[in-house]
């Protein structure tokens, strides 16, 4: 098991889009379980392989306060979408900045396990907030695209900020 590097905005390679997993072997059993390494010591509540330099269709999550609800979710995609939620947001690619986003309430989701077996699940409130994030990294969208120009430079600017001051520290 390994802790993977996360890269962090604005590394280009965040705009990735992720390929469709083909192959469930014993080595995405090994990435999956080096994503799940990586997001506990961050303490992160999910993790796009795409985060880790990975462009494979493969998203892991645990809202539990215990940590000890993981989910993974390989090739997924949105059935259905419902309802509306407003959440604050933050990413482990942009450190020290957290911002409003408006996302689906509801999803129903397509995926398969790490076995290659089809499951669909139903997710609701801040899980479905997880969920829609981590497909987003993997179409190489973060959720700083969703807020207004303004907003985007400000919490920008805070993060390089914020950046220089741990570097020179
Ligand atoms: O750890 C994370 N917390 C979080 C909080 C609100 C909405 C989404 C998230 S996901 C984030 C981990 C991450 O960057 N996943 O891509
Ligand atoms: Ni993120």
């Amino acid at each position: 098991m390994s802790v993977l590097t996360i890269l962090e905005f604005p590394d280009p390679r965040l705009r990735t889009r992720a390929e469709p997993v083909r192959a469930f072997d014993a080595e995405l059993k090994q990435f999956v379980a080096d994503m799940f390494e990586t997001m506990y010591d961050a303490n992160g509540v999910g993790l796009a392989a795409t985060q880790v330099n990975v462009h494979q269709q493969v998203l892991v999550a645990d809202m539990s306060d215990e940590r000890n609800q993981p989910l993974v979710l390989i090739n997924a995609q949105i059935l259905e979408k419902d309802g509306e939620q407003v959440y604050q947001e933050g990413c482990l690619s942009f450190p020290g900045i957290y911002a409003d986003v408006t996302r689906a309430l509801k999803v129903k989701v397509k995926a398969q396990d790490v076995d290659g077996n089809e499951v669909v699940m139903d997710f609701e409130g801040p899980l479905a907030v997880c969920i829609q994030h981590e497909m987003d990294h993997l179409a190489g969208k973060v959720f700083v695209d969703y807020l207004s120009p303004l907003k985007r430079s400000m919490l920008l600017k805070r993060m390089e900020k914020q950046r220089k001051q741990a570097a020179s520290a």
